[in-house]
């Protein structure tokens, strides 16, 4: 299995979804570069302009190529030079958990959890009744949803760590903001765990994260001066 033949290029920003992939190179030692400006999330911001026109981070590169989308980096990079791990097999049992997972992450997780806080501080937490429908207890169900996967099994494709987890990491922290309205969203750049408080499984999957040698030097690497002021 090829290994990456020159340092992984992570365009980033302190405390946000790049870290994701710089805790997977993390995870095999691969070497990577971290580029992004210390203590200021705009000059962060226009160096990401500057990469892409997503301006977005992660914005990786590895040799020539260029990517944007953590979760089909993270995949990317599994199937480039993973060699198989942390991801399941094929054909397992666990792949179609696997797949779900990575992509729930972001399509649904992430996405709930953002709009719902987004649609609660414009209406001043009072959104119209259809917006609300919609909308509104969305994150409470991403959380539940993990919730219940987390009690079947310790990680989110089985029993095996894997870059699902990887990916589901932020959106729990983030669902867990919207049910606790009153906390700082810089909280979610901590393990703070504000509004996770119900959810046993997602706190012992938590657990289980933090003490993983590869997590923590992902974190000190990538927010070398503590967790960012925003
Ligand atoms: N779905 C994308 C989301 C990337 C994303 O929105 N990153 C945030 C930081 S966590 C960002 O760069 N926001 C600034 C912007 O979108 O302009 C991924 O997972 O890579």
């Amino acid at each position: 299995m090829p290994q990456p033949s020159q340092s992984i290029i992570i365009h980033h920003i302190e405390g946000r979804r790049s870290e994701r992939i710089a805790w997977l190179c993390e995870e095999f030692g691969w070497p990577y570069e971290l580029k992004y400006v210390p203590g200021d999330l705009i000059a962060s911001l226009d160096a990401l302009g500057e990469a892409h026109v997503m301006r977005m981070a992660p914005i990786v590169e590895d040799g020539p190529l260029k990517m944007v989308e953590s979760g089909a980096i993270l995949e990317y990079l599994l199937l480039r030079y993973g060699g198989g791990r942390f991801r399941p097999a094929d054909d397992a049992r666990e792949m179609a958990d696997y797949l779900q997972w990575l992509h729930f992450a972001e399509g649904s997780g992430m996405f709930r959890a953002l709009i719902e806080r987004m649609i609660l501080q414009l209406t001043d937490n009072k959104p119209p009744e259809d917006i609300a429908y919609v909308y509104i207890g969305a994150s409470r169900r991403v959380l539940d949803f993990a919730e219940a996967a987390l009690g079947e099994s310790p990680y989110f494709a089985g029993d095996a760590f894997t870059a699902a987890d990887i990916m589901m990491h932020f959106p729990l922290r983030a669902a867990g903001l919207v049910l606790e309205p009153s906390a700082d969203l810089t909280a979610i750049f901590t393990d703070a765990r504000s509004g996770l408080g119900a959810y046993p499984n997602i706190n012992a999957f938590l657990d289980r994260i933090v003490a993983r040698p590869a997590f923590q030097r992902a974190m000190a690497t990538t927010m070398p001066n503590g967790p960012p002021p925003r």
